[in-house]
């Protein structure tokens, strides 16, 4: 029986590990993203995590993916889910990042990140212009300007539950109960 050499060297400790950090999948699961994180840069990613190296894959390689290439969000995803924050990716940042976007991920948790996707500048508060870029992606640039801010000024006007102007987290979470679309795009089958 062929046995690739990866199975050889990947200890099940490393493997029990990753599924600690990682409960929404399967161990066969974080087999197969193991790979597919290493088949983008085969020269860079070593078959053996026993001693935890130190490798990134760069953005231009993560966001090329098929999962994610045609999602509007992705660069914002890969710097969410990116330790760096520019959206290079160590492996643990790339199981997470699926573990997230699977279907198994509950909805508080994807709508915890969706939060911070959309919170464009990083200040923890989702305001009309991190909004507006938000529905700019999710619309694909199909409405008008004018379209753009009265949705906005109305998603703000119904969501912003104690009236400052900006939506919190549980401003968010609030929304987000009513209007599903908003996490539509963190679905990845994988
Ligand atoms: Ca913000
Ligand atoms: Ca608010």
């Amino acid at each position: 029986m062929y046995i690739p050499m990866f199975f050889a060297r990947f200890t099940p400790t490393t493997i029990c590990l990753y599924l600690q950090d990682c409960t929404y999948f399967t161990r066969k699961e974080i087999l197969r993203l193991f790979y597919r994180y290493r088949d983008l840069a085969p020269q860079l990613v070593p078959l053996d995590y026993t001693n935890h190296p130190d490798v990134k894959l760069p953005y231009e390689l993560i966001g090329s993916m098929p999962e994610l290439k045609d999602n509007p969000f992705r660069q914002r995803i890969a710097e969410v889910f990116s330790e760096d924050g520019e959206g290079n990716m160590t492996l643990d940042d790339f199981l997470d990042m699926f573990s997230v976007l699977s279907e198994m991920a509950p909805r508080d948790l994807k709508a915890y990140y969706a939060f911070k996707i959309y919170d464009f500048n990083n200040d923890d508060f989702i305001c009309k212009s991190d909004l507006e870029k938000t529905l700019n992606k999710l619309t694909r640039n199909e409405l008008t300007e004018d379209e753009v801010r009265m949705v906005c000024e109305k998603v703000i006007d119904e969501a912003d539950l104690d009236n400052d102007g900006r939506l919190s987290l549980e401003d968010f979470q609030h929304m987000i109960v009513r209007a599903p679309d908003f996490l539509s795009t963190f679905h990845i089958r994988i």
